[in-house]
């Protein structure tokens, strides 16, 4: 990966090689309790999902099953993602430090406007990126309005 920048206010880097990934602060150490969801603000030129690891005070290790993987539209606009850690049983106890891994491909580049984690879901909604997913919305069938 190319050199880490902080600028207008976001954190960006060029991907040059396999398994990009950043590096949080491995102190203060915090809580995941009531830290539930994670909201990224990002943009990224390439790949299909990115992937958040965390290490723990009792294991300090980055590993497949204490991570969280979100897919990612790679069209370099930006977005917001929100991201249920709840959904891996593993986020619990106190944090040590995070990876993110912004995207699995092997070239692009990435810019985070920020990384949060937040007791309460900060919004619901969709997107509609993808061609021909109506992400579940739907016309109801038209009928006499009532009285
Ligand atoms: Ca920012």
């Amino acid at each position: 990966m190319g050199g880490l920048l902080s600028r207008r206010g976001a954190l960006s880097a060029d991907i040059t090689g396999d398994d990009p990934q950043i590096q949080g602060p491995a102190s203060p150490a915090f809580s995941a309790t009531g830290r539930r969801w994670l909201h990224v603000r990002m943009r990224v030129t390439s790949g299909s999902y990115a992937e958040l690891f965390w290490s723990t005070l009792l294991n300090w290790s980055f590993t497949q099953s204490r991570s969280v993987r979100f897919t990612v539209t790679p069209d370099n606009a930006w977005r917001d993602y929100v991201v249920d850690m709840s959904a891996n049983s593993s986020w619990t106890g106190t944090i040590r430090q995070l990876r993110f891994d912004p995207s699995e491909a092997s070239a692009g580049r990435f810019e985070i406007d920020f990384i949060r984690l937040t007791g309460t879901r900060p919004f619901i909604g969709w997107e509609f990126d993808r061609p021909g997913d109506t992400e579940s919305w739907s016309a109801p069938l038209d009928r006499p309005s009532p009285g």
